[in-house]
């Protein structure tokens, strides 16, 4: 109890209050798909210009060791929203769109928490924690979605955009279904007669499939997964990002105007710049970069949109916006999409090792900003900070008892205040684990190719331990397992006590 109250007159103190009442922040939670730190020109890496996204970078915290947990999608926003460790979870990896939901509906999870305070909560955009319980029938209400895992409103798409159906759900039904025309997905076989990326390579427009993505065709782009119907339900690729966001702002316009006592939180979790890149033709050739580079700029344009809105509707002020990515950046995901050949001297790596699917740095260090106009002091933090810490954080901003879970309390962090961070994390890449204790990382030694050949991103397998100090390393170039061994049976006896 007193814990509690002490966390009310923080907050009080801090925030100000109106009419006597402590007035509680609108939370906003950009997390974008793909992204490398690199891809961010706040962060003096690479060469693209992202002016909207460094706006917040320039105006708020800008993290160098930000995190996600994991180094794909799936279980780095599971444990984005649960404040769980992923691997703890072991249907926590790379789901196809038909799996069912992943998160324990009993979870307490980040919605969840927040609406104890009385927010409206939101989910637009990409989604890819499995939906029913079961099999679904697209074609009826979809339960054990996010509604279930605490969210009042979500427009999503259920896995990824390279995934069937490349259909649109809002609030638990497929967006534009028509009775005659039922969709039908599986990942098990395709239906009769359907064409296949195979069966008609004519019909691949827009882009071809470089590995795996050979299935269903939509909209000149091959696909993972058959998918048949529901044709009137259909995405259009190159209109996504202004759909999410026309469905995020019309979001919070209504929460403000039906909730107008209670603050909001949207979780936008933008589709850039993950494959198949298809943006806007407004955008396409801008970056010099193809597809790749264009996408990013939509989605930094769709970062923009949204501060002018919450400017113009005079929430800036009152509004605590945290922007990362989901994992970090890959060039060549599957498409020929001149991702490699027109990267020139742009790095979205930045000078990690690896990339997405990897136990090294690149694979889950991510762009990692705070913004929070009045309240957040510009500057640049090199606290770790984790998005596994969001739930625990937000607990203690509110007030609210800490939930259980592997989430720490980073508030003071994540705001700037503190240049302390997390001590410890353990991060995960395909099912494998590393560890990390303040300038330290360990990787076990693990089986197989140290290089996922087909993306070109060295994994972090490797047959021996692994120990790099990150501040003098960056790069994880010098092993130091064999000249440091009091310090690796320290790590390896860490990462034993957080894994069991
Ligand atoms: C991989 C896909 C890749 C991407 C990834 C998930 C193939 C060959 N590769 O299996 O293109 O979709 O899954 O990405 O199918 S994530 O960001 O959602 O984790
Ligand atoms: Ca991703």
């Amino acid at each position: 109890m007193y814990k509690i109250l002490f966390a009310l007159a923080a907050f009080s103190s801090l925030f100000g209050s109106i009419n006597g009442q402590v007035k509680k922040p609108n939370i906003i939670i950009i997390n974008l798909d793909d992204l490398g730190v690199g891809d961010v020109s706040a962060y003096k890496k690479g060469s693209l210009n992202t002016p909207n996204i460094d706006f917040l970078a320039n105006n708020g915290v800008r993290f160098n060791k930000g995190y996600a947990t994991s180094a794909t999608c799936t279980p780095s926003r599971y444990a984005l929203l649960t404040g769980l460790y992923p691997w703890k979870n072991s249907q926590a990896k790379i789901l196809p769109g038909d799996a069912p939901l992943i998160i324990d509906t009993s979870l307490m999870t980040l919605p969840k928490v927040l609406k104890k305070a009385n927010y409206t909560t939101a989910v637009v955009g990409k989604w890819h924690l499995g939906l029913g319980n079961g099999t679904i029938d697209w074609n009826k209400k979809i339960s054990f979605a996010p509604s279930e895992v605490g969210f009042d409103y979500s427009f999503i798409m259920a896995a990824t955009t390279d995934r069937v159906p490349t259909v649109y759900i809002e609030n638990n039904k497929v967006v534009g279904l028509e009775e005659k025309d039922p969709l039908f997905v599986s990942y098990q076989q395709n239906f009769d007669n359907e064409p296949t990326a195979i069966t008609h390579p004519e019909l691949m427009t827009k882009m071809k499939w470089h590995h795996g993505h050979n299935q269903s065709v939509h909209n000149g782009i091959p696909r993972i997964g058959y998918m048949k119907g529901g044709k009137n339900a259909l995405w259009v690729d190159e209109d996504m990002s202004d759909v999410f966001l026309e469905k995020a702002l019309a979001f919070i316009q209504n929460a403000k105007s039906t909730h107008a006592e209670n603050p909001f939180f949207l979780y936008f979790a933008l589709h850039q710049p993950h494959v198949p890149r298809v943006p806007h033709p407004r955008f396409v050739g801008k970056s010099g970069m193809g597809p790749r580079g264009d996408a990013i700029l939509e989605a930094d344009w769709c970062v923009g949109e949204l501060m002018a809105k919450l400017k113009e509707w005079g929430d800036l002020e009152n509004t605590f916006i945290l922007f990362t990515s989901d994992n970090g950046p890959v060039l060549n995901d599957g498409y020929y999409d001149d991702a490699v050949e027109k990267v020139g001297k742009h790095t979205p790596f930045a000078d990690l090792r690896g990339g997405k699917y990897s136990l090294y740095e690149a694979g889950t260090r991510v762009p990692f900003i705070t913004y929070w106009k009045g309240v957040i002091k510009p500057g640049v933090s090199n606290a770790m900070v984790c998005q596994l810490d969001f739930t625990a954080s937000f607990a203690h901003l509110l007030g609210l008892p800490l939930p259980a879970g592997d989430g720490e309390n980073q508030l003071n962090a994540l705001l700037g205040k503190s240049k302390k961070g997390r001590r410890e994390l353990m991060i995960e890449a395909t099912g494998r684990l590393a560890y990390k204790y303040d300038d330290y990382v360990y990787i076990p030694p693990y089986k197989g190719s140290p290089i996922v050949e087909t993306v070109q991103i060295e994994n972090g397998n490797a047959p021996e331990d692994q120990l790099f100090n990150l501040k003098k390393d960056i790069g994880q170039r010098v092993n130091l397992a064999k000249s440091m061994e009091s310090k690796l049976a320290f790590m390896k006896s860490k990462m034993a006590l957080l894994k069991n």
